[in-house]
């Protein structure tokens, strides 16, 4: 017999229905095809949605705690795991207080609201404050403008496309990345398309001609990392000649504040640190302050630099003055279905923690990546002995992957859960299985304010874990029970949870077992905007409302309840970003960006079948001037090196990319380890994150310059003499490695 059940891809936050076949008997996915009766999310369905299955399936799959014995892994139970993982913990925190437990959360689990609220309450049980997070990668920046604009961390807006007349898309490539980022356009290039083809106005900022630059009506190959002063220009333009004309159902402080700082800066200066003709830009100012309608959009390619969280200030901006923001065609606040004043108390953390080294405080609730090395490596009260890490790899995927292995190495007790042991898995002393989600049912209350319409879509279960395999929520409600700490920190919440899983055995009705249900129908009922059962009464989705536009002034959570447009720190950063010296120099003369392949999810996926295709895109893509210059063709192989170490790729020569810049896809170089220790660790070509600094930060938001990282290239006549073959024993050499090289 077979069934198909209607849920959601969960792996981008373009999030399709889909229908997935399943063999009843044998538990087995037999299709996966889009659920072409969601009215909303399914038009954007690709390859990675197509195979998911395979990493369900994968054969170095963990599907059981795995303790670590010398250099293998032996199986065990979930009761010999926790007893033993709680009694190591304990003695940490007794030892050295709470923060000496670290954590991090990786981008999968952003996709589970049930995950996401558990861990919270197994972290804040522990009461560590070193809680670290991909957000620290990619979106910080953001956190940080909206808390400093609009007194409220988590204000998120999202493109209104479908009444856009001007798209100003600036380090995004939509007809890639699927329009997502921290929100959700479905099929969104698609519709930006159609609105072009029917006479609206799309210009990329990239110093790539990616897709979507290819297909624009305008392509602006800015510098690498250059995007705020690009953005500064435009303002600038607008507010000397009086172009500007904010919206009134938006109060704003600070216009003038910001007309006088504009002035201070000159055109030309500007115009050379975008790498942009000062004309040009004056004149794109001047056409998107006149369109009827328009929107400036910013995503990675702009936040993961040093002075990130400038150019995301000033492209939110370039949306105030002109009256983009909260209006029909600009970007609006989605208020969803929950209260997030109430969810910002539930998820943010009781008190603000520092790093005991950098003294950074935490942002959205959790530290930056970068500062993680050290916080383990430094003696000193405070330092990181036990670490938890779930859903991440962020030897791979966050900076200098090498310091990072380094310092996991050196822990007294690290625990991964993930569905296979990955890069940033391999010290671990404990594995926890992690499950799929096809394996899962959830609600996603939060994922409510990142749609672009009134959404929401019950994400059902397609098939069951891998027989005894428990949800990660419930094995972190485990450890806090065995480590005899409350969950969420909240007395007498063990005692509910044993208490109700009593009776849940009792009457054999597992649900009433304390589980995040509980939290998500709170939250549904609380929001008081539609009705739980109304949600599961529309399997393929439901569109509840059209969109409203004004409901960002309501939340407003600033002193004086207004926008502030010139926060005086952004203003203080921007002026030593001008007079701040190059990155580039004689040693490393050219910038390496990055940017995301189709085929993968960061550093997961490509290592499905179906999808690795390392040949075609773990390449460095140079501009055929820079490389004549070097002496390199299409296919050699060049060594790249910056100031944090250095990497063998092949040459890929064309003229997409602006000359001095180079790119190197990220999310390659990441090894899938076999537990049990019989088959040799499959690698997955190169990662060229171990190029990039943890020091060089952008200084609000701790994020790493993924996207400007000074380099050097060069003919590889000898092969780097620690480079590894594509299999390879399981090496203690942590230098060998971690420094995969392709094959
Ligand atoms: N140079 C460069 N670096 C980048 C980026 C870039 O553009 N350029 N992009 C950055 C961005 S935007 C992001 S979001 C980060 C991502 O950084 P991370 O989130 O740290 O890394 P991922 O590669 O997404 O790894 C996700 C891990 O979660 C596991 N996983 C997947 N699903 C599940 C599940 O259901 N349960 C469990 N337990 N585990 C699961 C996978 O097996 C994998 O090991 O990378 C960043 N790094
Ligand atoms: N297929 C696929 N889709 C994904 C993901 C994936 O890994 N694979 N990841 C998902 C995740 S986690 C995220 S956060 C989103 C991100 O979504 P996007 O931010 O839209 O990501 P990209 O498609 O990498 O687009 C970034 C663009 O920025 C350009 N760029 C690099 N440096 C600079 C710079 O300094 N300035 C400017 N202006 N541009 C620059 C790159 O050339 C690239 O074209 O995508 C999501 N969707
Ligand atoms: S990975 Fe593909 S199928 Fe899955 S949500 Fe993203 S675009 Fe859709
Ligand atoms: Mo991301």
């Amino acid at each position: 017999m077979t069934k198909t059940v209607n849920t959601y891809c969960r792996i981008c936050v373009a999030t399709c229905g889909l229908n997935v076949t399943v063999d009843e008997e044998t538990n087995a996915v037999l299709d996966i095809e889009p659920d072409r009766e969601n009215p909303y999310t399914w038009r954007d369905f690709c390859r990675k949605g197509k195979t998911a299955n395979e990493v369900a399936t994968h054969p170095q799959r963990i599907t059981t705690p795995m303790r670590r014995v010398g250099d293998r892994y032996v199986p065990a139970t979930y009761e010999e795991a926790t007893a033993d993982i709680a009694a190591r913990l304990n003695a940490i925190i007794e030892r050295d207080g709470p923060d000496a437990v670290g954590s991090y959360n990786g981008n999968p689990m952003g996709f589970t609201f049930s995950i996401t609220a558990w861990w919270t309450g197994l972290l804040d049980a522990i009461g560590t404050g070193n809680r670290f997070w991909v957000g620290s990668i990619d979106q910080n920046n953001a956190h940080v403008v909206a808390e400093h604009l609009y007194g409220n961390e988590l204000v998120s807006l999202v493109p209104d496309i479908d009444h856009c007349g001007f798209f100003l898309f600036v380090g995004m490539d939509p007809a890639t990345s699927k329009f997502n980022w921290m929100e959700n356009n479905p099929s969104g290039w698609n519709r930006v398309l159609e609105k072009q083809r029917a006479g609206a106005t799309v210009v990329v900022v990239d110093p790539r001609r990616s897709v979507s630059a290819e297909t624009a009506d305008q392509h602006l190959a800015v510098l690498p990392g250059g995007d705020w002063a690009l953005l500064l220009s435009l303002v600038k333009v607008i507010l000397e000649e009086r172009l500007e004309r904010p919206a009134d159902n938006l109060p704003l402080t600070g216009l003038e504040d910001a007309r006088r700082f504009v002035g201070e800066f000159d055109g030309e200066q500007l115009a050379t640190l975008a790498g942009v003709e000062r004309e040009v830009l004056a004149d794109l100012a001047r056409r998107f302050a006149a369109a009827p309608t328009a929107m400036c959009v910013t995503h990675t390619g702009v936040s993961m630099n040093e002075h990130g969280t400038i150019g995301e200030w000033l492209s939110h901006t370039l949306n105030l003055i002109t009256g983009r923001i909260d209006n029909p065609g600009g970007r609006r606040f989605e208020r969803g279905f929950v209260d997030i004043a109430l969810v910002m108390k539930m998820f943010a953390p009781a008190a603000e923690h520092h790093t005991r080294l950098r003294g950074n405080p935490t942002i959205a609730g959790f530290h930056s990546i970068a500062e993680l090395p050290d916080e383990i490596t430094t003696a000193g009260k405070g330092q990181i002995r036990g670490f938890l890490m779930a859903f991440g790899n962020p030897v791979v995927s966050g900076p200098d992957g090498q310091a990072l292995d380094d310092a996991l190495q050196d822990l007294d007790l690290l625990v991964a859960i993930d569905l296979v042991q990955r890069e940033s898995h391999r010290h671990a002393d404990w594995l926890i299985p992690g499950t799929h989600w096809l394996e899962r049912e959830d609600l996603h209350p939060l994922f409510a304010n990142l749609q672009e319409r009134p959404y929401v879509n019950y994400a059902e279960k397609a098939i069951d874990p891998p027989a005894g395999v428990k949800e990660e929520w419930e094995f972190f409600a485990d450890l806090a029970l065995a480590m005899d700490r409350n969950l969420f920190g909240k007395p007498g919440v063990n005692r509910i949870i044993r208490a109700s899983r009593r009776l849940a055995k009792l009457t054999g009705r597992p649900k009433l077992a304390m589980n995040p249900e509980w939290v998500q129908r709170l939250m549904v009922r609380i929001g008081r905007r539609i009705r739980w059962k109304d949600i599961k009464a529309h399997p393929h989705g439901w569109i509840f409302g059209e969109p409203e536009y004004g409901d960002l002034a309501g939340i407003l959570a600033t002193d004086d309840k207004r926008v502030q447009l010139a926060p005086r720190a952004f203003l203080d950063a921007t002026r030593e970003a001008v007079a701040a010296p190059p990155v580039t120099g004689d040693e490393f003369p050219l910038l390496l960006t990055t940017k995301r392949i189709r085929e993968a999810m960061n550093s997961w996926l490509n290592e499905s079948d179906g999808l690795f295709r390392p040949e075609r895109t773990n390449v460095l893509e140079m501009n055929g001037s820079d490389a004549a210059a070097l002496g390199v063709r299409d296919g050699d192989l060049v060594r790249v090196r910056s100031a944090t170490g250095k990497i063998e790729l092949r040459a890929r020569l064309s003229d997409v990319m602006r000359p001095g810049t180079v790119c190197a896809p990220h999310g390659w170089g990441s090894r899938i380890f076999d537990p049990a220790g019989t088959a040799p660790p499959r690698s997955y070509g190169t990662n060229r994150n171990l190029l990039v600094s943890n020091t060089r930060l952008d200084r609000f938001s701790q994020t790493p310059a993924l996207n400007s990282t000074a380099v050097s290239v060069e003919l590889a006549t000898d092969r780097l003499p620690d480079r590894q073959v594509e299999v390879e024993g399981r090496s203690d050499d942590i230098r060998s490695s971690v420094r995969s090289v392709n094959a």
